[in-house]
């Protein structure tokens, strides 16, 4: 969290949309949360989810012309120096200076010094921490209203141990006890109370792919939203089905040299045109 507290990092979405000036603006969750076993946290529950997905779609969403809030697990990846992942051994010193000629990593520093003014960096590490800033930073984002696109990428932990069932100390070996609650859901107050004029997208992740897309039609029926960008946790990267109240939409990676959210990004982008369109919101 960069020693900041939630408080504070709502504080600096407020300074950051103050002077919004772009026509649209999107809130994208990224990576994986923790929720820890014990008050003094040695031990935690995780997840596999690295933020590619949200780290990539940042990227697309900022050419596309959209300010972005990238609310990402700390230590995740992030856009642009994701393509980047042994940095250290690019670089060579001459005259005393760490250079690099590697084509690719120039442009994509040039790009993050492009952009930097149109993205805000919020970091979090656990499930509290991430439920609590996504509540406070739709709040701050609703006067905004259909301008908001709420991606909700990250890999949001369902099970906790609640602050009172936590040991204090970390947990014995011989007294394991892991007395798990279901994280409640707070998509439909999000949506109905916080940023109801926002669009908003959920993402589902599943292992079964025959329950796939029933699950995000379930999603979609609780929270009231927009969209359910539904996705199998081996094809991820190509293969998504976009649900929507009324159809399915298959977007499926065909050429090698393309990220499938490139795809996704253009998708939205037009969904979110019509329904800021619908709401009479200038564009
Ligand atoms: O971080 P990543 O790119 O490896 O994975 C992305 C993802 C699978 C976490 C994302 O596409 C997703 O489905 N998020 C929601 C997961 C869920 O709670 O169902």
């Amino acid at each position: 969290m960069h020693g900041k507290s939630i408080a504070e990092h709502v504080k600096c979405v407020e300074a950051f949309v103050k002077d919004f000036g772009s026509e649209r603006i999107a809130l994208v969750t990224s990576g994986g949360t923790q929720a820890p076993l014990e008050k003094n946290t040695v031990r935690f529950i995780d997840n596999f989810s690295m933020g590619t997905r949200g780290a990539t779609s940042t990227e697309y969403l900022l050419a596309a012309g959209y300010t972005v809030i990238f609310m990402h697990r700390e230590s995740s990846l992030l856009p642009f120096s994701r393509h980047f992942p042994s940095l250290f051994t690019m670089l060579h010193v001459e005259d005393g200076k760490a250079v690099s000629s590697d084509a690719k990593l120039v442009d994509n520093i040039q790009k993050s010094i492009h952009y930097r003014n149109r993205i805000l960096f919020v970091p979090f590490v656990t499930l509290d921490q991430y439920l609590h800033l996504l509540e406070g930073i739709c709040t701050v984002l609703e006067p905004l209203h259909e301008r908001v696109l709420v991606y909700l990428a990250a890999a949001v932990s369902d099970f906790y141990i609640k602050h009172d069932d936590l040991p204090t100390h970390k947990m014995k070996t011989e007294e394991v006890s892991l007395p798990l609650s279901v994280v409640p859901k707070n998509l439909q107050r999000l949506v109905e109370d916080i940023v109801p004029r926002s669009f908003v997208v959920s993402f589902k992740l599943e292992t079964d792919e025959s329950i796939l897309v029933e699950k995000a039609r379930k999603a979609l029926s609780s929270y009231g939203h927009q969209l359910v960008v539904a996705n199998m946790l081996h094809t991820r990267k190509e293969h998504v089905v976009l649900v929507d109240n009324e159809k399915e939409m298959h977007i499926r990676l065909t050429d090698k040299n393309k990220e499938i959210e490139e795809d996704i990004i253009d998708n939205i982008k037009e969904r979110h045109s019509d329904h800021m369109a619908n709401a009479g919101t200038a564009q």
